[in-house]
This record gives C-alpha cells, sequence and structure tokens, in this order.
C-alpha cells in the first residue's frame, strides 16, 4: 500500500517562457528564452549547450521576426489558460506549479512602475486556481532574464539584478498576498555554475570561466532568494518560500575508492546550493574546490549574516535522472540537466538518452532529508517522449505512466521510510515547449496540445492515456497506481 499524508499536494507543473507564449502581448518586454532558435540537430551538435545563445546571437534574434521561436508562442496558455486549468480541475489537481514571467510585470526588469496588464494576467491565473481549489505554486524566476537586463548588466552576474528582482518579487507577493501559499524562488539554481545564460541571462565574456560568472551569479541569486524570504514573513507571513534545485543523484562507476570520492564530490558540489539556501552557509568544501578552479566570489560585508537570517522553508526539487561519474571520466559539476558520458548499464534511457532510474529518486530524497530536515516538494518528475495522436485523438502514452508509475511509488517508499514530502507536481501538466530542445517534439504532458515544432496545428488539447490514469491516482491519494 502507498501511502500519502492527507492533503498531499498531487498536480503538475510548467514554466512561463515554454508554456505562455504572447511573448509580446500586453506590454510584455522580452526575455532571454525568447531568442532562443530551434537548433537544427546539426546546431545541437555544435554547440555544448543548445539552450544558451551568445550575445551577438541575442543582439541579432531579438530583431529576428522571420525564424522559428517556439518558447515565443509555447502552448499559448495566455489565451488558453482557462480550458487548461479546467482540464487540471478534471484530473483532480490540488496543486499546479508555474512561473510568473518577470517581464510580463517589469518589460525591462530594471523599470520604475509595474505593468498592470501582466499583473492582471496572474490575478486571471491565480484566481482560476483557487475556483477549484488547485493550490497555485509560483517560480518566480524559470529559465529567462529579462533581455535587457542580460544585455545592459550582463544578467545575474551583476549585483544590482538583487534589487530589481526584489522589487519584482515585493510587487507579486503583495499583489497576491492571501492567494498563494507557495513560493519558489530560483528554478533549478544549481544549473546555473554550467549554463549562466539559461540560469542567470549571463554571457560568458572572452576569457572568463563559465564557473566564475556562474557561481558569481548564484551568489546573487542567493542573496536575491534570502530577500524573497524576508518580504514572504513581512508582507505575508502564512506563505512559504522554498529553494528549487535538480536533484542530482551521482554514482560511482565502481566501487574503486577514488570512483566513489569522485561521485560524493559531485553530489556535495550539487547539495551546495542547497547547503546555502537552506543551512544558511557555504559550506568549507567549497571554498577548497573555489580556490582549485580559481573562481573568487565577491562578498561585501553583511552578506553572510544575511544569508544565515533568511533560510528557505521547504525545498523543491526536480528529478529526471541519475548520473554516473569516475575519476577518470569525469564531468566537472553535473548541473543542470546535463549528462555525462558514462552509461549506466543497469538502466534503460529514454528517447533523449536520460537514464531512467525510479530508485535513484528514493536515495535522492533520503540524502535531502537526512542532511536537511526540511520539507520536500518535488515539482518536476516525467518523462520527454514523442506522442502520436491517433485519427480518434486518443494518445496511448503507456511509457509515460509506467515511469511516472514507477517515481511515484519510489516517492511512497521515501515517505514510508520516514522522508517528508509535500507535494508532487509532474512535469508537465500540459504540453509545452521543452527548454533544451526548445522544440514541442519532446512532450510530457497528461494533455496534448496539436501544435508542431514549426507552431503548425490547431492547438487543441486532448487528455492521453496518462490522464485518466493519474486521475485515479489522485483521487485514491496515490493508492491506486
Ligand atoms: C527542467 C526544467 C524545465 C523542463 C524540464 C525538462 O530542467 O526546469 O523547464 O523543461 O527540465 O527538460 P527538457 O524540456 O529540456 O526536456
Amino acid at each position: 500500500m502507498n501511502q500519502f499524508p492527507k492533503g498531499f499536494l498531487w498536480g503538475g507543473a510548467s514554466a512561463a517562457s515554454q508554456y505562455e507564449g504572447a511573448f509580446d502581448l500586453d506590454g510584455k518586454g522580452l526575455s532571454t528564452a525568447d531568442v532562443v532558435p530551434r537548433y537544427t540537430s546539426e546546431q545541437r551538435q555544435k554547440y555544448a549547450h543548445p539552450f544558451e545563445v551568445s550575445k551577438t546571437d541575442a543582439l541579432r534574434n531579438m530583431n529576428d521576426f522571420t525564424s522559428n521561436y517556439p518558447k515565443r508562442r509555447g502552448s499559448d496558455f495566455y489565451h488558453r489558460y482557462r480550458e487548461d486549468i479546467k482540464l487540471m480541475a478534471d484530473m483532480g489537481f490540488k496543486a499546479f506549479r508555474f512561473s510568473i514571467a518577470w517581464t510580463r510585470i517589469f518589460p525591462n526588469g530594471d523599470d520604475e512602475r509595474p505593468n498592470e496588464a501582466g499583473l492582471q494576467f496572474y490575478d486571471r491565473v491565480i484566481d482560476e486556481c483557487l475556483k477549484y481549489n488547485i493550490e497555485p505554486v509560483i517560480t518566480l524566476s524559470h529559465y529567462e532574464t529579462p533581455l535587457h537586463l542580460a544585455l545592459k548588466y550582463n544578467g545575474w552576474s551583476d549585483r544590482r539584478l538583487i534589487a530589481f528582482f526584489t522589487r519584482f518579487a515585493e510587487t507579486v507577493i503583495t499583489r497576491f498576498k492571501g492567494k498563494v501559499k507557495y513560493w519558489i524562488t530560483f528554478n533549478e539554481i544549481n544549473g546555473i555554475s554550467m549554463t549562466p545564460y539559461t540560469g542567470g541571462g549571463s554571457f560568458i565574456p572572452a576569457g572568463r570561466d563559465a564557473l566564475q560568472v556562474g557561481y558569481q551569479a548564484a551568489h546573487h541569486q542567493f542573496l536575491a532568494s534570502a530577500h524573497v524570504k524576508e518580504l514572504v514573513e513581512e508582507i505575508d507571513p502564512q506563505a512559504k518560500v522554498g529553494c528549487m534545485m535538480a536533484k542530482m543523484v551521482v554514482y560511482p562507476e565502481t566501487n574503486d575508492p577514488a570512483d566513489i570520492l569522485e561521485a560524493q564530490k559531485q553530489n556535495d558540489l550539487n547539495n551546495f546550493f542547497a547547503d546555502v539556501q537552506v543551512k544558511g552557509k557555504y559550506p568549507t568544501f567549497m571554498q577548497h574546490y573555489f580556490s582549485a578552479h580559481h573562481v573568487t566570489i565577491k562578498m561585501e560585508p553583511g552578506d553572510k549574516e544575511y544569508l544565515m537570517a533568511h533560510t528557505c522553508d521547504f525545498i523543491s526539487i526536480s528529478y529526471y535522472m541519475s548520473y554516473t561519474v569516475s575519476a577518470t571520466a569525469k564531468a566537472d559539476n553535473v548541473g543542470g540537466n546535463l549528462r555525462t558520458a558514462i552509461r549506466n548499464p543497469h538502466l534503460e534511457q529514454s528517447e533523449w538518452g536520460w537514464e531512467i532510474d525510479p530508485q535513484g529518486l528514493i536515495w535522492g530524497l533520503r540524502d535531502l532529508y537526512d542532511r536537511y530536515e526540511k520539507p520536500i516538494f518535488i515539482v518536476e518528475n516525467g518523462l520527454g517522449a514523442k506522442d502520436t495522436l491517433t485519427d480518434m485523438h486518443e494518445i496511448h502514452d503507456q511509457y509515460r505512466i509506467d515511469y511516472l508509475r514507477a517515481h511515484i511509488k519510489a516517492m511512497a517508499t521515501a515517505i514510508a521510510e520516514g522522508v517528508e514530502v509535500i507535494g508532487y507536481t509532474a512535469w508537465s501538466a500540459v504540453d509545452l515547449v521543452s527548454m533544451s530542445g526548445s522544440d514541442m517534439s519532446k512532450r510530457y504532458g497528461f494533455v496534448y496540445v496539436d501544435v508542431d515544432d514549426f507552431g503548425n496545428g490547431s492547438y487543441n488539447r486532448y487528455p492521453k492515456d496518462s490522464f485518466y490514469w493519474y486521475k485515479k491516482v489522485i483521487a485514491s491519494n496515490g493508492e491506486e497506481l
């Protein structure tokens, strides 16, 4: 029997830049995600991280209205939020995780006044959720930064971003006071050391190291998270603030102690991000890592005390797969959903080579709970797959059901052992644009959206087989899998 606590937050997740579309409507400014095109497979091979763009590309792409930018269209949630939230309610969702696009509220990021039309959109979305007793779980920054801040300040590598972000956060926390109980600060914050553009709108200037840029940006995001915590305490003390990490479960390739040490190091490097936001301080091992990698974090007096004074209430995570490293073929800091070269022969892979490992989730949950003793919210977990729409408008996604079932069972095992898990929002509620591929072919939703990689299609919504399965899971509070 799978036992889930009463009031467990079952639901699904999304992100503004992959879901909303309407990238330039009602006063919205451009974000870093809006200038990321869909890459061809050759281009994908050429770039180490296909979802990063250079400053030159960003400047060119911002004025390009003819090429294919799927994130600009998303799944048109902007116009179809009523229909989508109704579908979520039909599944019995208790929670819906989405992000607020900073550029709808402050189009340039450093504007003095908020854009009322942007706030009104989220008024409508939140009220629609509450109408069905769906708890809105809001991410303040999900893989996008106002493009203006990227171009003018080099994104989060500049300390001034903290004040701009705090103004944005204060605006929305005040506006949605009493309606939102769960705020998440930065999506997969641990990705930033590998992908400073996606995570923080920072380009890597020539001659600079990604690690230096990324970790400095992370320091600023840590402080910004602490500001959010302080604001929520003042404005809406009932609400809770969570940090968010891609939970990396890293295995050694063999039982050679050197491999085991390398895996431990990689796990520590990832947990570092929660160490700062939950324990409130930089762990000692990071000082050593920074000096070995010539990274210098510029801090100001009072930063350390501020971080210690405003730590998170809960930890939220994404979990898709596990990773394998060895002392010889190591991936230096496996951040974000990036793969190492070593294959785990015990695991099957998704069509995208992501190694499917439900037991790894048990390992990850135990590890986090042991280290932090804070409630854990799984806010992303799911299978990216190519779905086929039949002539009858059905989608037989048994593979997705199998994946989700196995991970939900794993979560139940961890809960039975005493890990406090407060909710599970699968990625994704409705199909949306893939973050890394910037295309529609890699689908995650319980609801199919009829649109292809080029924006052709009706955008009609069709429940998949997994929709009906998940409805039963929720209705039985996880007993019927
Ligand atoms: C996470 C991101 C999401 C998301 C998901 C799946 O890293 O937080 O935004 O998209 O992974 O990744 P992808 O879309 O690249 O398959």
